[in-house]
């Protein structure tokens, strides 16, 4: 099937479509600024400059930048709640905050310019998925601490744009607002998204009583099979939106209408990528953990942030006339990767192959336990309601072909059970897929 044509906009040409001098240069001159920012106001992290003898004198621009220690979620834990501003506590005009590790979350401040700065990246963000004045939004994503409400209602307003603030929950609501206010925009996960269209199945209401033009799906990962599957049973065109709390929140990258990658906003997110084992910088195109430095943030910024999300990076010039880098779909995360019987195995590597299958639905759990120390993958499957009603024969012949392709894919075998239509847990914010009983005592 084709996808549904939009007509989408460049927001701002002369940040999104620097030559690479250019880009270099604005990084390199922002770079210097936060590192001397960093070095005075921030102690943890003048800390561990100091650790390595590191002077910002050594950072004369962005190919120094590998000389910068690391930061990741040990320092929010370490430094909770408010080690890591980088300006004192009451010229934050906003904080969010995500889970951390043992129960301290991960806490960032935001000043008033940094609110600009989140906005007008959100804004480059929706304008490349075809968001424009006069346009009606549905926020689906959870208001509060979560980032993913408030980052893009605020952006509505220089956008022209009506913010619906919906938040997540009440499906029946959701989709009563769908049919009956219409909005042309929807934003919210791509799980949730899923869930939100059977629901819509299930009350008899068809896509044709909605009007979305295009959703903009992001905080977890998703592949491009599960992007199809949302488009045919929406009709919209769906648009990957990135960003992780601790360097923005939603709109450190987003997908265009030309390709199936994330452009970065690198005039203020500088990106690398580095080899998970031995943290060196790996080149344009290789699989690595994302890193990066928010050198323009004021309130939390981070140097070197190490996102342990796994993906390449690209550089040139895209179709959609931007030059700033991109990034490969997520394809998970390095600290989410499972490791059965020694191979590394990803859950959307088994999502990919799931959906090639009419037999199934797009929602399953993976279950890891270990019976007489060998690692056991059970990978629980919701039926299609079609094919819910034939034989346990066919049944049982489509798990075994599902677990033929899946160890092709995977190289590990998996049991497979499929399950009845809707009893598999659906969620309104962040789908938990995966459950390791290995490691419980
Ligand atoms: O999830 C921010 C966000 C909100 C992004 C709404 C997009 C839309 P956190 O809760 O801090 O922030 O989680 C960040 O979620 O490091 C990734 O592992 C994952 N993630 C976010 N966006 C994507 C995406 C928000 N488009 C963590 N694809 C990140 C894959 C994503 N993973």
């Amino acid at each position: 099937m084709a996808r549904r044509e939009i007509e989408t906009y460049i927001w701002d040409p002369k940040a999104e479509c620097m030559s690479e001098d250019q880009l270099k240069h604005v990084q390199s001159e922002r770079l210097i600024s936060c590192v001397q920012r960093m070095y005075n106001n921030a102690p943890y992290y003048r800390a561990k400059m100091d650790r390595i003898g590191l002077k910002p004198n050594d950072i004369q621009s962005v190919d120094d930048l590998y000389k910068l220690p690391f930061t990741d979620k040990l320092d929010f834990r370490d430094n909770y709640p408010f080690g890591t501003l980088a300006v004192p506590r009451d010229e934050i005009v906003r904080f969010h905050a995500s889970s951390g590790t043992t129960g301290k979350m991960k806490v960032v401040g935001y000043t008033r310019n940094d609110i600009v700065l989140w906005t007008d990246c959100l804004c480059r963000s929706m304008s490349r998925c075809g968001v424009t004045k006069g346009d009606l939004i549905h926020i689906a994503y959870g208001y509060g601490l979560f980032t993913g409400g408030l980052g893009p209602h605020y952006a509505c307003d220089p956008m022209g744009a009506t913010a619906i603030p919906v938040s997540g929950g009440n499906t029946p609501r959701q989709i009563q607002i769908l049919r009956e206010w219409k909005p042309n925009v929807i934003m919210c996960t791509p799980s949730y998204m899923l869930h939100i269209a059977d629901q819509m199945q299930e009350m008899g209401v068809a896509k044709e009583e909605i009007n979305l033009k295009c959703g903009i799906f992001g905080a977890e990962p998703w592949t491009i099979e599960m992007r199809d599957q949302i488009e045919e049973k929406m009709g919209l065109r769906a648009f990957d939106i990135y960003g992780l709390s601790e360097i923005l929140g939603p709109g450190v990258g987003c997908g265009c209408d030309k390709s199936d990658m994330i452009h970065i906003e690198a005039d203020h997110f500088i990106p690398e990528i580095v080899d998970p084992d031995t943290g060196l910088p790996l080149p344009e195109g290789e699989l690595g953990e994302l890193v990066f430095s928010s050198v323009t943030k004021e309130g939390t910024p981070m140097l070197r942030y190490n996102t342990h999300d796994l993906t390449r990076l690209f550089y040139g010039k895209c179709e959609c006339g931007r030059t700033t880098p991109r990034m490969q779909k997520v394809t998970g995360r390095a600290d989410d990767m499972l490791i059965i019987r020694g191979v590394n195995v990803f859950p959307t590597q088994i999502e990919a192959v799931m959906l090639t299958y009419s037999e199934v639905e797009p929602h399953y759990t993976i279950h890891v336990d270990r019976v007489n120390n060998l690692d056991r993958m059970t990978i629980k499957i919701e039926m299609s309601s079609v094919f819910f009603s034939d034989s346990i024969k066919e049944i049982e012949a489509t798990e075994h072909r599902l677990a033929a392709d899946i160890a092709s894919v995977t190289g590990v075998n998996a049991r497979i059970m499929l399950c009845e239509p809707r009893s598999l847990p659906r969620s309104e914010g962040k789908i938990k897929r995966v459950f390791d009983e290995r490691f419980k005592n």
